[in-house]
């Protein structure tokens, strides 16, 4: 038990598979992992993300606070604001952004900024996300660079702040639940959007409906659902969520589980290479004599993208790459496939990484720990059973 856990059988190892998951009952999802009910947060397991487009039913579930009341009547009729450091403020209705921007259509991959937080040790506060806190939907709407450009953005603005409609849990009508906010460059960029409809449908509720961010690549926590205000400010944001440790990382690594107040700290902003793999759930069972695997899942890696996706099922003596599609668009989620051959029967394990394009690899254990478990993207492993007679359970 003293082991560190990457040195556990993956079949011990992962959290999933230690504890009895708890289900997210909700109409039109699939069997997600209820990691939290108030506020309600939900994982998808990997197998689930098997789909090149994230549908609905197995989009992952991350607030902060509360879910606030649906609209009645004309979705287009929402408002939201644009000022702060801007030379015309503007207050725009969700049909005059679609009528006065030109509306684009991305898949965008969205992943929580504690994505993988459980493979950290000792292990950090916040949600234990495995690897599924992340969604490739395909977003319409319009880009948030557009509409700064239209209000006028000073030469003095450093950052955006965000507002959403969500109640904070408390009850407090003068506290946000999470207002986050980036550098400017990343709000300009062309894949920033203010979407108005996931896969072609209008947003569903529970992801922000009517109208959201999109911030491809960084922090979902930047993808301010139920968008109200777009703050532009003179200074780096100081929203709720913003500072010391929160969705941020150490500049230094700092010596696990030890106390810090972040103020050497910087912003958690593109995300780290991650990879999944979603033909074969984590514990499957194969029957006796199956000697070869059709694996498939994807990889991303924040504002990069991906050079290569790796397999072994000997515990990284010998490591196989996989094909890798292109993906269908920037800041979209790669698909990989490849086959693998088993010699017998019995135990493995399916190891999986991936590399950016800049040469950077998925570790082999979570490194730079952190004390809100952020950017932990070790290599991940999924046991794999094929049962012969010799073997029990
Ligand atoms: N208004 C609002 N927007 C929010 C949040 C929230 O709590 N309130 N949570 C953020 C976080 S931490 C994440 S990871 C994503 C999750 O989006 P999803 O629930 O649609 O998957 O929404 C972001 N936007
Ligand atoms: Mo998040």
């Amino acid at each position: 038990g003293t082991m560190p856990r990457g040195t556990l059988p993956a079949i011990f190892a992962r959290p999933a598979a230690a504890q009895q998951p708890q289900v997210l009952r909700m109409d039109g999802k699939a069997d997600l992992i209820l990691l939290g009910e108030r506020p309600l947060v939900a994982e998808t397991p990997e197998h689930l993300l098997d789909e090149p487009v994230t549908s609905y039913a197995n989009f992952f579930i991350r607030n902060n606070g509360g879910i606030p009341d649906a609209v009645t009547g004309d979705p287009r009729a929402w408002r939201i604001r644009v000022d702060g450091e801007v030379n015309t403020p503007l207050d725009l209705t969700v049909g005059e952004l679609e009528s006065r921007f030109p509306v684009i259509t991305r898949q965008l991959q969205m992943e929580c900024g504690g994505n993988g937080r459980s493979f950290f040790t000792p292990q950090t506060r916040g949600n234990q996300w495995g690897n599924g806190a992340i969604s490739n939907g395909e977003w319409t709407g319009v880009r948030l660079r557009d509409v700064l450009m239209a209000a006028g953005v000073k030469p003095s603005a450093v950052s955006t702040g965000h507002y959403g409609a969500d109640p904070h849990l408390s009850g407090a009508t003068d506290r946000p639940s999470i207002a986050r906010g980036m550098r400017i460059a990343k709000a300009m960029d062309d894949d920033t959007l203010i979407a108005f409809r996931l896969n072609g449908q209008p947003i569903p509720h529970i992801h922000g409906a009517p109208v959201r961010l999109v911030t491809p690549g960084w922090p979902g926590s930047l993808s301010q659902k139920w968008l109200t205000r777009i703050w532009v400010r003179d200074v780096m944001h100081d929203g709720a969520g913003m500072g010391g440790t929160s969705y941020r990382v150490p500049r230094m690594p700092i010596v696990p589980g030890s106390e810090n107040n972040g103020r050497d700290f910087v912003e958690q902003e593109s995300m780290p290479v991650r990879s999944i793999l979603s033909s074969h759930a984590h514990g499957t069972r194969l029957p006796a004599g199956t000697r070869a695997l059709d694996l498939r899942g994807a990889a991303w890696a924040g504002d990069l993208t991906v050079r290569a996706v790796h397999v072994s099922t000997d515990f990284g003596a010998t490591w196989q790459g996989m094909n890798l599609a292109a993906p269908s668009n920037r800041h979209a989620w790669h698909r990989w496939t490849g086959r693998v051959t088993l010699p017998s029967d019995g135990y493995y394990e399916i190891w999986y990484r991936a590399t950016d394009s800049e040469g950077r690899m998925q570790p082999h254990a979570a490194a730079n720990w952190n004390p809100q478990g952020y950017n932990a993207n070790p290599i991940s492993r999924a046991a794999i059973l094929v049962r012969s007679c010799g073997l029990s359970s």
